[in-house]
């Protein structure tokens, strides 16, 4: 297929509500959506950095700079037979892995949607339907996230994952375990907010049965998390320090994890991402998909990557209304029971994209090629 054009438009979307992680704050979500057309038919993609760097080194503005000025000139007017051709034309460029799979997913469902099947299909997906889990931002005090906690469990997702941070972690999970008992599948992110001076305090959290802690330690560190692990029978997942291929493969040689969560644009795509799932498959690593307060774009392709079979971790994949009043795709992706979404069967990411919608939120718009 030949990229005729690609256009970029910058969205603010309004959050329902904050999200507060141990790093940040949100009350909107700034990206960037790319639409790649060919011979008619457009394939979508949407960018996960945050206006500011603090998850990972990329922003907003730096993913629409790298997309501006490499990528997407790179690939207008090209011809491309499949997506995997994106990933490694994109390969010598270093790091930018979230403006490189904003481009890159886009061509996924470009080519899903030009072969007529669906994005999960294309992938090798095997799972009709996905279990999903939700995560939880820090509040003001315990009960407003056990509050929380309710009212999801209501909704019946089927793992719980609340945001930890140094003061606001050991009486979280003891509130939550006593409102909600030991069978409430259960999971904590510090968002690397910790450091070998609290592995004691990390042990601490052993008795509540947790599922897994998920980067507890820096970023950019698989050496300490090893010598954690070895320390806790709870498992540690590593979300932030997991990049590539190699990182998963060193991280699993070391010992430094159990669990990995895999997020399509911290590894650059859906190609990376599905090499990790294998290689955690050989190896025995369950993986989970991380989200990004993704809009339905980016949602519906983190679950199409959900259906491949070595996911076996409920991810957070959660609804639309999670996080948004209005989303972009129609119809919204919704439970189809309690803690269930189905893999859609269209083509591509298998819902329609209302461009109304994006219009609406967008403050700069940029389109290359004819
Ligand atoms: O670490 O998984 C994370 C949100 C912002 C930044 C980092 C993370 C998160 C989440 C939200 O946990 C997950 C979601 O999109 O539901
Ligand atoms: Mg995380």
């Amino acid at each position: 297929m030949r990229i005729d054009q690609i256009t970029l438009r910058r969205l603010q979307a309004p959050l329902k509500a904050p999200f507060e992680t141990s790093f940040i704050r949100m009350d909107k979500k700034d990206c960037v959506i790319v639409s790649v057309y060919s011979d008619g038919m457009i394939g979508y993609g949407e960018s996960t950095a945050f206006s500011a760097p603090y998850y990972n080194e990329e922003t907003t503005d730096t993913v629409w700079h790298m997309l501006e000025h490499y990528l997407v000139p790179a690939l207008t007017g090209r011809v491309v037979s499949h997506p995997d051709e994106v990933s490694a034309l994109f390969a010598p460029i270093r790091r930018h892995h979230m403006a490189i799979a904003a481009i890159e997913t886009a061509v996924w469902d470009l080519y899903a949607k030009r072969q007529g099947i669906s994005l999960s299909h294309a992938l090798g997906g095997t799972k009709q339907e996905i279990d999903v889990g939700v995560s939880i931002g820090i509040e003001p005090t315990v009960e407003h996230v056990v509050a929380n906690v309710e009212r999801f469990v209501e909704q019946g997702y089927k793992r719980i994952k609340v945001k930890i941070k140094p003061g606001f972690d050991i009486r979280l999970v003891e509130a939550i375990r006593k409102r909600f008992g030991d069978g409430l599948p259960l999971m904590v992110d510090a968002n690397s907010a910790y450091t070998m001076a609290d592995i004691p305090l990390l042990k601490e959290l052993d008795p509540y049965g947790l599922m897994m802690i998920e980067q507890p330690l820096a970023h950019d560190d698989i050496i300490d998390h090893a010598a954690l692990q070895r320390e806790l029978r709870t498992p540690i997942c590593l979300d932030e320090s997991i990049h590539t291929l190699a990182d998963a493969r060193h991280a699993i040689e070391l010992g430094s994890c159990r669990i990995i969560n895999i997020k399509v644009g911290r590894v650059g795509g859906l190609t990376n991402a599905r090499k990790i799932h294998d290689l955690c498959l050989e190896r025995g690593i369950p993986v989970w998909c991380g989200g990004m307060l993704e809009l339905g774009i980016g949602r519906l392709h983190n679950v199409a990557l959900s259906s491949l079979s070595n996911f076996t971790i409920p991810g957070d994949v959660s609804a639309s209304s999670r996080f948004w009043e209005q989303d972009v795709v129609e119809p919204a992706i919704d439970l189809v029971r309690p803690g269930v979404l189905a893999v859609p069967t269209g083509a591509g990411i298998g819902h329609a994209v209302c461009e109304r919608t994006l219009d609406g939120w967008t403050v700069n718009k940029l389109t290359q090629g004819a």
